[in-house]
């Protein structure tokens, strides 16, 4: 190989890989790849060379060492390999190369714990580490992903050239995606979305938050995809057109903008519509399970995210449900006439929902500083998600301009924009709810979320009786609404338990 010094590193030619370098080439850099199985990179360049211009600033090397060496100091190399221990045997073999301020970049979707740890130990050795999450698929990794990088702020300014290339763009006032001048081109200028988002681990935290965002998101979109068909009897492709018209208000996002195109595509193998011909059994790879029990673990109400994980685990039982649905009973469903107002009541309970949804995300993202020492800039993170990413959102706009109004903000739900939408939108988001519970349809994300809000708003909550039964059974204490918190008061409740204690 020749003696060019590539301006970064990549390993790991899986189809994110091939896609960031292809990303990464196409805005000028110079970019040399490794991949275990030495098959794929050849593949690689023979793809290149036959299809990609930017071809010549890929460099493939065969041996770890010799693409370390071709790589210009201090050395950035993106790792984007299989999470877990697929990084760690990546990671293990990259280090008897490395050079003090080297800077690996792991770009998979690790668990914030692991970067942790992993960059605790490249600093010991003298090394960079970064942790970047990496949003946006296949097509986001090629054109313009929303990169979330984790490390310290020296290795931050290293990579963040490169990585404010490579990231979506936006247009700064109104967060809409900016398009390259041809489809594939670069685009030029516009807000790049990515940005330093903390030390260590928090670039993945992030990341991982996002994706129970994700979660949820889909899953009010389901439920309410559900309600217009079981509930309003309507037609697959009648759906799909309803999610085209909300595509252009408030709730305008990728999510609803593909599930408008999904609801109308036609199955190539019979005349009914794709999405009825699909098994209502939904996977999981594990980011959204990462959330739910962050959030169970720093006891943060996210109960919104935590139900859409549950929900996908219950569609997974799918021979059960079928066993079950001849008999457990539940009421007919009573077909709705009024289609239009109804439709307009689920946009509704759908925008709430959302809207509780974040906040609960939001609210995970602030504790979780807390715990682990980082200070996260919201109006930041939610303007790096504008673009690039699955979640991506006009409605993400509202939430960086909510956060940059008042950054200390102690719940979006508050944010007077939000309020109001929540004010304005409650009877409607009941209303819809009471409908699917008296006609027997679940709809986890559209409850859970109303009773995250109810909650939330309550000055007063029976938790006063949970306090009296622990202190009963357990001698947990309590304290009292006439007294400064603080103060723990116990009641020998029992004949039983005050003989007892003059016994003890
Ligand atoms: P492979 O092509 O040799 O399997 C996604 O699986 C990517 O991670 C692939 O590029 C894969 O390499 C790489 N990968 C998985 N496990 C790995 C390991 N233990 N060491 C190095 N690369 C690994």
């Amino acid at each position: 190989m020749s003696n060019e010094y590539a301006d970064i590193g990549l390993i790991g030619l899986a189809v994110m890989g091939q896609n960031l370098v292809l990303n990464m080439a196409d805005h000028g850099y110079k970019v040399a790849v490794f991949n275990r199985t030495t098959e794929k990179t050849r593949e690689f360049l023979r793809h290149c060379r036959d299809h990609e211009p930017s071809v010549d600033r890929v460099l493939g090397y065969e041996e770890l060492e010799e693409f370390v060496a071709h790589i210009k100091r201090p050395r950035k190399i993106v790792l984007l390999v299989k999470a877990g221990t697929g990084t760690d045997a990546a990671l293990n073999s990259l280090l008897p190369f490395l050079e003090p301020g080297d800077i690996v970049v792991d770009g998979g979707n690790a668990h914030w714990m692991d970067t942790r740890r992993r960059e605790r130990e490249f600093t010991d050795k003298g090394f960079e580490f970064i942790g970047s999450g990496v949003s946006g698929g296949e097509t986001g990794a090629r054109f313009g992903p929303s990169l979330m990088p984790g490390g310290s702020a020296k290795a931050w300014s290293s990579l963040e050239p490169i990585w404010r290339a490579i990231a979506a763009k936006v247009d700064p006032v109104t967060g809409q995606p900016l398009e390259g001048a041809e489809p594939g081109k670069p685009v030029e200028g516009g807000f790049s979305c990515t940005a330093h988002i903390g030390p260590d681990g928090a670039g993945h935290y992030v990341k991982m938050v996002h994706n129970g965002i994700e979660y949820i998101d889909m899953q009010l979109i389901s439920e309410a995809y559900w309600l217009m068909k079981k509930l309003l009897g309507l037609k697959s492709e009648q759906i799909g057109e309803q999610f085209d018209a909300w595509n252009k208000g408030d709730l305008g996002s990728y999510l609803i903008q593909i599930t408008g195109e999904i609801l109308q595509q036609q199955d190539p193998e019979s005349d009914s519509y794709l999405v009825d011909k699909i098994l209502d059994a939904a996977g999981q790879k594990g980011t959204g399970l990462w959330t739910a029990s962050s959030a169970l673990e720093l006891g943060v109400p996210a109960n919104a995210i935590a139900e859409a994980v549950f929900a996908r685990a219950l569609s997974s039982l799918k021979e059960e449900r079928v066993f079950a649905s001849s008999c457990l009973s539940g009421p007919a469903i009573e077909v709705q006439t009024g289609i239009e107002e109804w439709g307009e009541a689920i946009r509704t309970a759908l925008y709430c929902s959302k809207i509780c949804a974040y906040a609960q995300g939001f609210q995970l993202m602030k504790e979780a500083q807390k715990v682990y020492g980082w200070q996260l800039d919201f109006g930041t993170i939610a303007s790096i998600w504008r673009g690039g990413c699955i979640i991506r959102a006009s409605f993400l706009n509202r939430i960086t301009q909510a956060y940059q109004e008042v950054p200390a903000l102690g719940n979006l739900m508050l944010a007077p924009y939000f309020r109001q939408i929540l004010a304005e939108g409650q009877t409607a988001w009941r209303k819809v709810i009471a409908l699917a519970v008296v006609n027997g349809l679940p709809v986890p994300a559209f409850s859970s979320a109303l009773a995250y809000y109810d909650g939330y708003r309550s000055a007063d909550l029976p938790a006063n009786l949970i306090q009296a039964q622990r202190d009963y059974f357990g001698a947990h204490t309590y304290e009292r609404t006439d007294q400064p918190r603080g103060r723990f008061f116990h009641l020998e409740w029992t004949a039983e338990q005050r003989v007892q204690r003059v016994e003890g």
